[in-house]
């Protein structure tokens, strides 16, 4: 028992050593993490421990569970990894109890050092994440917009500032999507603009696009995160508290909350919420998950959305209204900017 324990911490050490020397280069706590593990190493006599050692005969040896496999980001494998050195050093720590009390101790100093260098590693992760900014989230749905017109419409919106382009086709062609996604992505490339692919993982991973996001007659983005194991930004339409917090169970990064007013662009949208759900929700829970509001979204309706907190804006029809695509384009950018008209 003490061997495979003492095992099971110094392997999971190592993980989080590892995680801190290549993903973090952090070098002083892969220094500690180094020293840690060998401080464990030598309290014990390696000597009589292999003695013991009886992998034959163990009978616990092949039983892993599926969760074991269950890892859809690297906070999952730091977190297994600490709970590892956590129960490992707890069963020392209480079969020390019987004969090596200083030793115990040392166990658990050891628990509660792993317990701090989660919690720091997990933070660390958070940072390293990338803040999105979904102030001007625009989207080109190409049913309401041929695939030339969207590439076009792609570049000028980029220059008009949108801070994020969905792309929306329920209804065309895998390769005409593949070739107009290939081109709008190297526009907003230029601009650092990310590139969303609504609800098809398998173009958004073809296409290199920075995330897709899904609603919830999509694949849900457990699956997305899990099966096809994608890092990339998920982001999942919510039109009640009870989805938020679905999202943020799935590990969404960001919601789409909606609809807030009336639309005639999605047929099978939920009722709309109205303005003062809407408000509530969104400062409920913006920014611990960033959500941005959409359905309805126009020049005419951001005015009363910003003077209730609102600070994230999703649209597709009000970017085709008159007169141009440029001046509605740039009227929108300066009005989420609250400046005056
Ligand atoms: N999703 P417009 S409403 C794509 O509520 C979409 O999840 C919604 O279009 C949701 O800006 C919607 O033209 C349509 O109203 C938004």
């Amino acid at each position: 028992m003490i061997d495979v324990n003492l095992n099971r911490i110094c392997e999971a050490l190592r993980v989080l050593e590892d995680i801190n020397r290549f993903y973090f280069n952090d070098k002083n706590t892969t220094l500690l993490l180094k020293k840690t593990r060998q401080e464990i190493r030598s309290a014990f006599p390696a000597g009589p421990l292999l003695l013991f050692r009886d992998v034959d005969g163990d009978t616990g040896k092949f039983l892993n569970t599926k969760k074991e496999f269950d890892r859809p980001d690297l906070s999952g494998v730091i977190t297994a990894n600490a709970k590892r050195i956590q129960e490992s050093c707890r069963v020392l720590e209480e079969l020390l109890k019987l004969k090596e009390q200083r030793l115990s101790s040392f166990m658990k100093k050891t628990r509660f050092f792993s317990y701090e260098l989660e919690k720091e590693m997990l933070a660390s992760l958070a940072k390293t994440k990338k803040k999105l900014d979904l102030s001007f989230y625009a989207i080109l749905d190409l049913s309401l917009l041929p695939p030339e017109k969207a590439i076009t419409a792609g570049l000028i919106l980029a220059r008009a500032g949108v801070t994020m382009l969905q792309i929306r086709a329920k209804m065309q062609e895998t390769r005409v999507l593949y070739e107009t996604g290939l081109k709008i992505k190297k526009i907003l490339k230029k601009f650092k603009v990310p590139f969303i692919i609504n609800d098809r993982i398998d173009l958004a991973v073809a296409l290199d696009a920075d995330g897709v996001h899904v609603g919830r007659n999509d694949l849900n983005p457990g699956l997305i995160r899990t099966k096809f194991h994608y890092q990339g930004i998920l982001g999942y339409s919510a039109s009640s508290e009870k989805e938020i917090i679905r999202g943020i169970r799935y590990r969404a990064d960001y919601i789409g909350l909606g609809p807030v007013f009336p639309t005639a662009t999605k047929p099978d949208a939920a009722k709309p919420m109205g303005l003062d759900r809407a408000s509530l929700l969104y400062r409920s829970y913006n920014p611990k998950i960033p959500v941005v509001v959409i359905g309805g979204i126009s020049r005419e309706t951001i005015p009363s959305c910003l003077k209730k907190g609102i600070r994230n804006f999703s649209l597709i029809s009000a970017l085709l209204e008159p007169p141009s695509f440029r001046e509605t384009a740039r009227c929108l950018k300066s009005l989420i900017k609250g400046e005056k008209q």
